[in-house]
């Protein structure tokens, strides 16, 4: 034993929660530990898929404008080219990740509850080893408590952030999963364990005045001193439960859509704004980021670059161009989307023709909004070649509204909302 080991060791824990009589639920145990650590297991890989994918849509192979998150490096070592089908691809994923994320909200409370005498053991550190086991769980628990707070300020605020939100949670997504993964390797066993202990069905057979703290274990959450059961163990799973759904209820509808969108009272993007052909969600506003009726009056153009020279189009000559039509969704980074909406307008692969590079390897689209993260965004050639994708500039039969991206905007099948440009005013199609 070292003299440093023996000199922490005796000294006395301070009082209150590092006390070892301080934590008295009597159903603070690795039974109901590993009941919330079971659905996190289940749920948290789905998130890390998910929210990794939404990295993949985003585009972030094409540079300085889809994508702020600087050197990737070695952790962008997965990104592929987004498929533009199934159509509603990015809805799903990017609507499972966001819906999930809120709903897992309580399961994380109570997990951090149900271990917080961990939190405050006394000594802080009894060894190498044991200093190394707590690091990881303030990388652990630091990860979460961050992945979760950041990624419900941006569904809920839209970039709050010094810097972009992009960058700060996808490291922390990579840090978080890191410390998941060990963690998972270290209490495996002891989360089937505990579980086989006591079986779920008896334990929802348990009232309060049936409950009896687990035997001591090895992690210390059991409580020396047990107060007498206020609540059964079935009722802290209720009560979590019960707020798992309440939040599901109140958010999936903006991604599903229908008649639950009216349910989605949490989220900032739940009502159509108005009725009729123009009368689906809107993330930004014309007024909200500057667009005034002179960037998209009748002196608006569309610059076409590309191979020869450039090319200038008034809405008017635009409409006299073969119109195509696609039925597509606006699915956007939040997790909210819209149905499908019938849009007509130019195919891109035709405007790249017209361009003279039929063959375009992705194509620069700026908006007439004054410089800001939207006014540019990249598109790669798989989804300029899809035949549903479009320079918009009709939307469910009439023409679009401001706030929709009138004159012109871009709508691609399965591109996260935030790369379908509104107001666009320059596309440059490159080799
Ligand atoms: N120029 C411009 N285009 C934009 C945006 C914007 O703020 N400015 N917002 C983007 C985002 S984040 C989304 S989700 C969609 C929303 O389109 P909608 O408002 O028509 O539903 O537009 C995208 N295109
Ligand atoms: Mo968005």
């Amino acid at each position: 034993m070292s003299a440093a080991r023996r000199g922490l060791g005796r000294l006395p824990a301070p009082p209150g929660p590092f006390r070892s009589g301080f934590w008295r639920s009597p159903i603070r145990g690795p039974w109901l530990t590993s009941v919330f650590g079971l659905v996190l297991l289940a749920g948290i890989p789905v998130l890390f898929v998910t929210g990794a994918l939404s990295y993949a849509a985003y585009n972030p192979d094409l540079g300085v404008f889809n994508d702020q998150t600087p050197d990737k490096g070695l952790l962008g070592f997965y990104l592929f080219d987004w498929p533009t089908r199934p159509t509603w691809l990015y809805r799903l994923t990017q609507g499972v990740h966001v819906t999930l994320g809120v709903v897992l909200v309580p399961v994380l409370l109570a997990k951090l509850w149900s271990v917080i005498p961990k939190l405050f053991e006394w000594p802080p550190v009894r060894s190498p080893a044991h200093a190394l086991e707590r690091l990881s769980l303030l990388m652990l628990v630091g990860g979460a408590v961050f992945e979760f707070v950041t990624g419900i300020l941006n569904i809920q605020l839209h970039y709050v952030f010094p810097g972009s939100f992009y960058t700060l949670h996808f490291y922390g997504a990579w840090v978080f999963i890191a410390a998941f993964v060990i963690h998972v390797a270290l209490k495996l066993g002891r989360l089937v364990r505990a579980l086989r202990s006591r079986p779920l069905w008896r334990e929802l057979r348990t009232g309060v005045a049936g409950t009896r703290p687990e035997p001591p274990d090895q992690d210390g959450l059991v409580a020396v001193d047990p107060a007498p059961p206020t609540i059964a163990r079935r009722g802290a799973l209720a009560l979590v439960g019960a707020g798992s759904l309440a939040l599901l209820v109140v958010t999936a509808g903006q991604s599903i859509g229908g008649r639950l969108r009216s349910t989605a009272l949490l989220a900032p993007h739940n009502r159509a704004p108005a009725n009729g052909p123009n009368g689906f969600q809107v993330n930004k506003t014309a007024a909200a980021v500057g667009i005034t009726a002179a960037m998209v009056g009748p002196d608006w153009r569309l610059e076409l670059h590309g191979a020869g020279p450039v090319r200038v189009f008034t809405r008017e000559q635009l409409l006299a161009l073969p119109q195509r039509s696609a039925r597509l969704p606006i699915a956007c980074v939040e997790g909210w989307s819209t149905e499908d909406q019938s849009w007509s307008g130019l195919r891109l692969a035709d405007l790249a023709a017209m361009a003279g590079l039929p063959d375009a390897a992705d194509v620069l689209v700026e908006s007439v909004q004054p410089p800001g993260p939207y006014t540019s965004v990249v598109l790669r050639g798989n989804q300029i070649r899809d035949p549903l994708s479009l320079l918009a500039l009709h939307v469910n039969g009439v023409g679009l509204s401001l706030d929709h991206g009138y004159p012109a905007r871009i709508i691609v099948p399965a591109n996260p909302g935030v790369n379908n440009t509104k107001w666009v005013g320059r596309l440059t199609f490159r080799t």
